[in-house]
């Protein structure tokens, strides 16, 4: 079985690991639109359009199945992509109907890109969950991404500060959980704990989207049981430039994460 993973860089990785744990024998492409991020602060119809011409280029590939492991393109074009999609198309929304399920007192903040924040799909969930409206606070944070994306000596640094400065003044008295709703910032949890406190819960989609994508393959999966990670993998890495540090600085990140 072939699995398309896609998403503007690095982040999308952290969505590659979760399915693994579910699907430990299949083959991951993982397409990284190196060539065009960050998709943050792009227009909804570029992202549009960058992410049909990752499906295309999975569909060439034969994949059984496609994850747009991007919070910004499921929300510029996931629907739109599903309309005339030839295998199962699985997006990664924020975890917000969790986090409020979750915590049901206090705010929640949700952290990502700014197309996310702006995009209707958001605005429908928000309006769609109880207390989506009163109780959770969006918050767009550009540039964060590109800082994680960098992986140089400095970033987690420069992540730390960016925290500081852009995050914590807008952080709600009363914040119970943090959602992370751009995959990028799956790889910065630690940091958020350091700096916007120890005992908020952090949260995010990827596990939600490792069962979807079981559940549209037919493939079952067990309530409340998340498998480890296995100890071999088939995970082939493509980014649109011809970078070449991308490939070896994503294997380091799955290496450092068990893979
Ligand atoms: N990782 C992407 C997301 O989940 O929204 C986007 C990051 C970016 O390109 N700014």
């Amino acid at each position: 079985m072939r699995i398309g993973i896609f998403d503007s860089g690095l982040g999308g990785l952290s969505t590659l690991l979760a399915c693994l744990r579910y699907l430990p024998d299949a083959h991951y492409l993982f397409y990284g639109d190196s060539a065009h991020a960050p998709y943050g602060d792009k227009s909804p119809a570029q992202v549009r359009q960058w992410t049909q011409a990752a499906y295309a280029w999975f569909i060439a590939a034969g994949v059984d199945a496609v994850v747009l492991a991007c919070n910004t393109a499921t929300s510029a074009a996931v629907a739109p992509l599903r309309e005339r999609a030839d295998v199962p198309v699985i997006g990664i929304e924020p975890a917000i109907k969790k986090a409020l399920i979750d915590h049901p007192q206090g705010d929640i903040l949700l952290l990502a890109t700014a197309v996310t924040v702006k995009g209707v799909k958001l605005q429908e969930l928000l309006h769609r969950l109880e207390g989506g409206q009163e109780r959770v606070r969006p918050l767009a944070c550009s540039g964060l991404a590109e800082i994680i994306e960098t992986q140089d000596a400095e970033w987690r640094e420069r992540v730390s500060r960016y925290l500081q400065v852009q995050v914590r003044p807008a952080q709600p008295q009363d914040t119970r959980a943090i959602v992370l709703g751009c995959t990028h910032y799956c790889w910065i949890g630690d940091l958020i704990h350091d700096v916007l406190g120890r005992d908020i819960a952090i949260v995010d989609g990827n596990d939600g989207v490792a069962r979807q994508l079981c559940h549209r393959l037919g493939v079952p999966t067990e309530a409340g049981v998340v498998p480890p990670l296995p100890d071999h993998a088939r995970i082939s890495l493509y980014f649109t430039t011809d970078n070449p540090v991308k490939s070896p600085l994503a294997r380091q990140l799955l290496a450092a994460n068990g893979v």
